[in-house]
């Protein structure tokens, strides 16, 4: 049974050359060099049970450097995850195989990050490792105690928000998150030299983590090494030296091996050079058995914690949460009857913090923060303890001016599960967040994104601030739930759904200035259908208005003004985009009827809203930069009033 390191580590480098060889696509230089140090950590210290994938206490992995898919692929495979099989394997990079060009979480378990985006998967994991120390002090060390390990790359470790990262993990004294680093030197271009000379361990050590170098093509260094990392409080960045394409004679140690397969003549040299007789794909049972007993490592550990978790007071709880289901009763409806009875003119960020504090007593899950904006994202309530290095029980995270490294770790902590991350900042900036909030999506995780001064309607800080075409560019992102509520009401709808959502995540735009209540009943929640009809036609209806927001209130206006004219117009306020298209035909019609004049009113952007009003419908919105000066009287300056809009239209009908 017992095959050296030397053969577990070279089955990696065979499945991962010949699958990009059969692919004629892929990248062998990575797994091919980090084939020691992966095989050190799967088959000696990796907590984890192919036959239990999600088991709650594993250890999560994170392949930072996704372009090393191979890696991943392999080790899942031959330590007895059920996918991805060898066919799977021999279909890399095929429509249809789980063995797509990078990792994706939705193909396969095991796979715990969507990776790809340089240095997204580390920032990612810094969340995750947050996750596990919060619910290690709610549950306590018999239901939560294990690590984090991330497998970088020299882009992951260039990348900008790899300083948000290490910033907030070193802050939050992050001990059990360990980064295994590919320092090989290598980048796509050649040497790592041509590029950058930065100290990368000593910007680490400036960031409050734990350095450690080896030799990554040693079994007892690399072993060492990480015995050092574990035996630090801090978080631990292992330098694990290692040969790009380590194994290809003729290539290796160059960035011909990183993303290009290697080429019929050098795999055949590799596998005279590997010493490795076998044909593409068959792994010898010697080899096949000492991988599957690595993979059977965990199992005790993990029958152990089941037993416990059997036992545990908290197990009802610790399930709920860690399968994402909301409490039984978990309900805004209290909430929402009280504001109908005293209605309230308030900002949509503060009727955010409002319904957060109706959330946040009843769902003990959501850990909330901002970058940097607590007091203008309105994101922190009362009872939100902040969750620190010292105490990681606490539920808000002040995460600094860290945008994006904030939206990475929040997609960590959803991923990780029994959490539910938001976090605010403004709107302008989800262009700083944005790789993170496409990454939430294509993860189809609930992470929820607050993003409030929401338009002109901010005034004085001017068009850098003053978000133009961000609502509508994240409307393009596929599976990203869009949220630009009018008032209280909608507000709490939108929080609603937002929180209940489980495949995908959500993003709300909120006012900074005052708005008035516009909904007088809650019956429902008509926002869950992104549109709906607030007012109808009084006389004969000639126009649709359709608005979203703090212009809702302006729409109202115009028709004020069309029916005092005798044109009947309704106002539809549509809070939702991607909720609205998924209605039926049929509702979308009624709501939206295309034999009236169809205008749209929104404070940004008008491209796009053609999808609605059609191209001989009315689009009233901002399609330049805002100015600088008081909201109420950008609203004029730009003709985004009732008294600029409705001559126009009654002009269109004539
Ligand atoms: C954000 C981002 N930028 C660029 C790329 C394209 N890319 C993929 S791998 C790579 C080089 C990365 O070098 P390194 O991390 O050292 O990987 P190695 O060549 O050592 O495997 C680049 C530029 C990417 N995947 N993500
Ligand atoms: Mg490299």
């Amino acid at each position: 049974m017992t095959a050296s390191h030397q053969l577990l580590a070279n089955a990696i480098r065979a499945l991962s050359m010949d699958a990009v060889e059969a692919a004629n696509s892929g990248h062998p230089g990575m797994p091919m060099g980090m084939a020691d140090v992966a095989t050190i950590l799967f088959t000696q210290y990796l907590k984890y049970d192919p036959s239990a994938p999600k088991w709650a206490d594993r250890d999560r992995f994170v392949l930072s450097a996704g372009h090393g898919s191979m890696l991943i692929y392999s080790l899942l495979h031959l330590t007895g995850y059920a996918r991805p099989t060898i066919e799977d394997i021999r279909n890399f990079r095929q429509i249809g195989s789980p063995c797509a060009g990078h990792p994706e979480n939705f193909e396969l378990a095991g796979v715990e990050a969507t990776t790809g985006p340089l240095g997204s998967g580390l920032a990612t994991a810094v969340g995750m490792a947050i996750a596990e120390r919060h619910l290690n002090a709610v549950f306590g060390d018999d239901l939560v105690d294990h690590r984090t390990w991330v497998l970088a790359g020299d882009g992951c470790l260039m990348e900008g928000i790899n300083h948000e990262a290490v910033g907030l993990a070193g802050h939050l004294k992050l001990g059990r998150m360990i980064v295994l680093w590919d320092d090989n030197r290598i980048t796509i271009d050649g040497k790592v030299d041509l590029s950058s000379s930065e100290n990368v361990l000593g910007r680490y050590d400036a960031g409050g983590w734990h350095t450690v170098s080896c030799d990554g093509h040693d079994p007892a260094d690399i072993a060492r090494a990480i015995d050092a990392a574990l035996a630090d409080p801090r978080p631990s960045l292992v330098a694990c030296r290692t040969l790009i394409g380590k194994g290809a004679p003729n290539k290796q140690g160059t960035s011909a091996t990183h993303g290009s397969p290697l080429g019929k003549d050098e795999v055949a040299a590799a596998r005279v050079e590997l010493g490795w007789d076998y044909p593409p794909f068959e792994i010898p049972s010697g080899v096949r058995n000492a991988w599957a007993e690595a993979g059977k490592r965990g199992a005790l550990n993990r029958e152990v914690w089941q037993d416990r978790l059997a036992s545990h007071s908290d197990k009802m709880e610790f399930e709920r949460r860690m399968e994402g289901r909301l409490p039984d009763g978990f309900s805004l409806a209290p909430y929402i009857s009280d504001l109908i009875a005293n209605p309230q003119k308030v900002a949509t960020r503060k009727a955010s913090e409002l319904a957060l504090g109706a959330i946040n007593v009843q769902l003990p899950e959501t850990i909330g923060g901002s970058a940097d904006l607590t007091g203008s994202n309105n994101t922190k309530t009362k009872d939100q303890a902040p969750l620190t290095a010292d105490n990681y029980g606490g539920r808000y995270i002040y995460y600094g001016i860290r945008e994006f490294g904030m939206a990475a770790a929040m997609n960590g902590m959803a991923l990780h599960g029994g959490v539910i991350p938001y976090g605010g900042t403004f709107l302008v900036f989800s262009d700083y967040c944005r790789p993170a909030i496409r990454l939430a999506a294509l993860q189809e995780i609930r992470s929820i994104f607050v993003m409030t001064h929401d338009s002109i309607g901010l005034g004085e800080d001017g068009p850098t601030h003053q978000p133009v075409e961000h609502m509508m560019s994240l409307r393009v992102i596929p599976n990203l739930d869009d949220y630009r509520p009018a008032d209280t009401i909608e507000t709490a709808e939108c929080w609603q759904l937002s929180l209940e959502r489980t495949d995908g995540p959500s993003l709300l735009a909120l006012s900074r200035q005052n708005l008035p209540q516009l909904r007088t009943s809650s019956k429902e929640n008509l926002s869950a259908k992104g549109a709906y009809r607030l007012r109808a036609a009084k006389t004969d209806r000639k126009v649709v208005l359709i608005a979203s927001g703090s212009e809702v209130e302006i729409a109202l206006g115009v028709a004020d003004k069309l029916e005092a004219e005798g044109v009947g117009a309704d106002v539809v306020s549509m809070p939702s985009w991607s909720r609205f298209d998924a209605q039926s035909a049929a509702y979308k019609k009624d709501v939206i009827p295309s034999e009236t004049l169809r205008v749209s009113i929104e404070a940004g952007t008008t491209i796009g809203w053609e999808r609605y009003v059609g191209l001989d419908g009315l689009r009233f919105g901002l399609d330049s930069f805002g100015a600088s000066g008081p909201g109420d009287k950008l609203y004029h300056h730009f003709g985004l009033t009732a008294e600029a809009i409705a001559p126009q239209v009654l002009a269109a009908l004539q």
